[in-house]
């Protein structure tokens, strides 16, 4: 059936004089309920399933379906871009979801489009329809939808940088946009309670961003009751300070009603004006999910009372007062409908499985991996022969990279050179561009499209950059300090790590994290010392880099960006500007492929594995024992730890029988455990002794120097832990 938009509704007027029908024709009324029924019946339909254990899992769209569909029906689908959560089956439906992809999810069929088996039913996805796949998280998907937004003005305005490109991850990551697309994103009154709800807000309104919010408020979250989440007991007297933003309150279970909110904040969106959020009474009439009784938690008078706002029973008593629909035309609609959900019912339960051997496909891109041989390169040196820091050489690799690729956006807590302009542009600023000065010009240079501070706020820079990724831009962003990438954990997690996977290689988020990390730092103290890496690397999904030098940090860095996969980009601040490990600049195509890690110093007799901030303090220890005792060892540097080079390590320690794994993190579940874990596993025969290790305590790292010193593993711990290794 045909959509409507905001600027098309007058033209439906078939003349009964009811509201409903100045918005919408009879065949769409019709259409609206068949929806909504539709709905209805297919969470009934899962609840049988789910009882013959047929399927795993249920929650329910049940008493949302008037809201929904009035959402769907508004917008247009493939066209705009939609977030939903778990509620949202009437929605996914009024798009162009079927009955069976939904219910192919539930059985978890290999045929299952949005997920092949990996993922709960109702957590929607179609690449066709452009519903981006969800978590299981509450308000995650917000800072998605900005982002996302975001992508769609950008491209709007710099259309050229959607051109397709050969040789990097443009080449598998096609664009698509409007310039009066919107984005759709609802959510559950309980759930507003998130930050992430709250940083989402504060983008959309100071971004006037064409962002639809829609609050499904059925006025619990589980057990929980609205007015223990929202104070007052109401998100719309909350919201409703937010510049830029057109809001209306209504009651979800009124079809009309809801679908005149919708058309009226869709076209606010659509004109550019700024976001909208249509906050829905609705009701819950199934519990949360069929894991719930809410009976255990609510009165008979208040499920008596929702029961009597049921929005199937209201548009089926609404049609037949209007004469739109009689007894017998419904009757005859929902046999087809029910008849459409039991051949559905009855495909899935014939599906074919997914097998075992798909579990490990689209962990990470299949199309372009980081360790592919285009990414082993010579350096090209230029005239410029001056050894440049680490420091430097990103921000160098950062200026190539912008200038060869229009897709790249730079943005985190304080990135930009300065976001008051004015007296940048008259060249009176020198500009900010980082604490750390690291991306010190991007703005000057690229202007504020491409360079801007964000909100103090690490979800939001996380969560914005995975929207934007998704449609195919490539942020490369900033958390300011390792310390304070914990508000970001959520989603690198929960939805940088997965989208690949659990969209079954449908969406894909590829976007460089640079993280400046470690101590070393003399006061440094607790919250700009830390380091953490193994945290990440024991989250498939993403790759984790950490080079230990100028070199390394621009060729690791160019992959990073060019690559299809996420990266976490780790800096160690100590080694920023370095004497040790400067270099000359190598060319504008200096790429190093990822798992290839670099033998620093040939040796025979011990082998040390480590990276970062220590390759520089075992390099020292290194050669004093070998100018003390003759000892020769091997140093291998990783420089990517997720993947890491196995090779080099196990022909290393096969030559010297002898290994030691160090690193600055602390010394218990550290990233060295897994690596001697490893060694002792599969070298076992090629030992003289045992695996050791050398790291930090297991501590954070304190203030006072003196402690910080006692901390952190120092060159004299490691040639200590050399003579011994290597007597043994
Ligand atoms: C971050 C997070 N915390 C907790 C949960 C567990 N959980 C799932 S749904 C839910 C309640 C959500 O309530 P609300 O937002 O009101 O939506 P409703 O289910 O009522 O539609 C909770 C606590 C989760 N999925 N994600």
């Amino acid at each position: 059936m045909a959509r409507q938009s905001g600027t098309v509704v007058a033209e439906n007027k078939k003349a009964t004089g009811t509201v409903a029908e100045t918005l919408l024709s009879r065949e769409q009324l019709v259409e609206f309920y068949r929806l909504m029924y539709l709905s209805r019946r297919t969470d009934d339909r899962e609840i049988v399933l789910k009882r013959q254990q047929k399927i795993f899992f249920q929650v329910s769209c049940a008493g949302h379906e008037a809201l929904l569909v009035a959402a769907g029906m508004a917008m247009r689908p493939g066209y705009d871009w939609f977030f939903p959560y778990y509620r949202d089956r009437a929605i996914c439906l009024a798009l162009g979801n079927t009955v069976e992809e939904q219910l192919l999810q539930a059985v978890g069929a290999a045929e299952d489009t949005a997920s092949g088996g990996r993922q709960m039913p109702s957590h929607w996805s179609s690449k066709k329809l452009n519903i981006v796949t969800p978590s299981s998280s509450t308000a995650t998907q917000c800072l998605h939808a900005i982002g996302c937004a975001e992508a769609g003005r950008y491209f709007a305005r710099h259309p050229e940088a959607a051109a397709k490109h050969e040789g990097d991850y443009r080449e598998f990551k096609d664009v698509k946009f409007h310039g009066d697309e919107v984005t759709y994103v609802s959510i559950g009154e309980g759930a507003t309670s998130q930050g992430e709800f709250w940083e989402s807000l504060n983008t959309a309104s100071n971004g006037k961003l064409p962002v639809l919010y829609v609050i499904e408020d059925n006025g619990y979250a589980i057990s929980t009751p609205v007015e223990a989440n929202t104070p007052g007991g109401n998100i719309s007297r909350l919201v409703a300070n937010f510049p830029n933003f057109h809001f209306a309150e209504v009651d979800g279970t009124d079809a009309v009603a809801s679908y005149q909110a919708m058309v009226e904040a869709v076209a606010y969106c659509r004109s550019g004006r700024g976001p909208a959020l249509v906050h829905g009474h609705v009701i819950r009439p199934y519990s949360h999910s069929l894991s719930d009784d809410e009976r255990n938690y609510r009165s008979a008078a208040e499920l008596e009372a929702d029961s009597l706002r049921d929005p199937i029973a209201r548009m089926q008593m609404w049609l037949l007062r209007e004469g739109i629909l009689d007894e017998d035309a419904i009757n005859r609609l929902e046999r087809q409908v029910d008849e459409e959900v039991q051949r559905a019912a009855d495909r899935a339960a014939r599906a074919v499985l997914p097998t075992v051997d798909s579990i490990t496909r689209h962990v990470y891109s299949e199309d372009l991996s980081p360790l592919d041989a285009r990414f082993q390169t010579e350096p090209q040196p230029t005239a410029e022969k001056t050894e440049r820091t680490m420091a430097d050489l990103i921000n160098a690799c950062l200026k190539d990279e912008m200038r060869r690729d229009q897709r790249i956006v730079v943005f985190g807590e304080d990135v930009a050179d300065a976001t008051r302009d004015e007296a940048l542009r008259a060249g009176k600023l020198k500009g900010k561009g980082g604490v750390f000065k690291l991306t010190a010009g991007l703005q000057t240079e690229f202007g504020n499209d491409r360079c801007w501070n964000s909100p103090l706020a690490e979800a939001n820079i996380v969560g914005r950059g995975i929207g934007m990724a998704v449609r195919g831009l490539k942020p490369v962003v900033e958390i300011q300090f390792f310390d304070y990438i914990w508000p970001a954990m959520h989603q690198m997690r929960n939805e940088l790590a997965l989208i690949r996977w659990r969209s079954n290689g449908e969406f894909s988020c590829p976007m460089v994290i640079r993280v400046p990390i470690g101590g070393y730092l003399t006061g440094g103290s607790i919250y700009h010392s830390q380091s953490g890496e193994s945290i990440f690397t024991h989250t498939p999904g993403v790759r984790v880099v950490m080079p230990s030098n100028a070199l390394d940090a621009l060729g690791l860095l160019r992959t990073a960006i060019r690559c299809d996969d996420p990266v976490l980009f780790l800096e160690h601040k100590r080694l920023y500007r370095e004497t040790f490990g400067r270099a000359v600049y190598p060319g504008p195509e200096y790429c190093i492929p990822f798992g290839k890690a670099k033998v620093v110093r040939p040796g025979k007799d011990l082998t040390v594995v480590t990276y970062g901030a220590v390759v520089p303090r075992a390099l020292q220890a290194a050669e004093k024992l070998h100018r003390a005792k003759g000892i020769d060892v091997e140093l291998i540097d990783l420089r990517s730890l997720a993947p890491y080079d196995w090779e080099t390590i196990a022909e290393s320690v096969r030559k010297t029988n002898r290994v030691i794994v160090a690193h600055e993190d602390m010394l218990s579940w550290g990233y060295g455990a897994e690596i001697a874990a490893r060694i002792g596993e599969e070298l076992f025969h090629d030992l003289d002794a045992p695996v050791r290790r050398v790291a930090a305590m297991d501590t954070f790292v304190a203030y006072q120097p003196l402690l910080e010193d006692a901390i952190l593993p120092q060159p004299e711990d490691l040639y200590r832990a050399m003579v011994e290794m290597a007597a043994f």
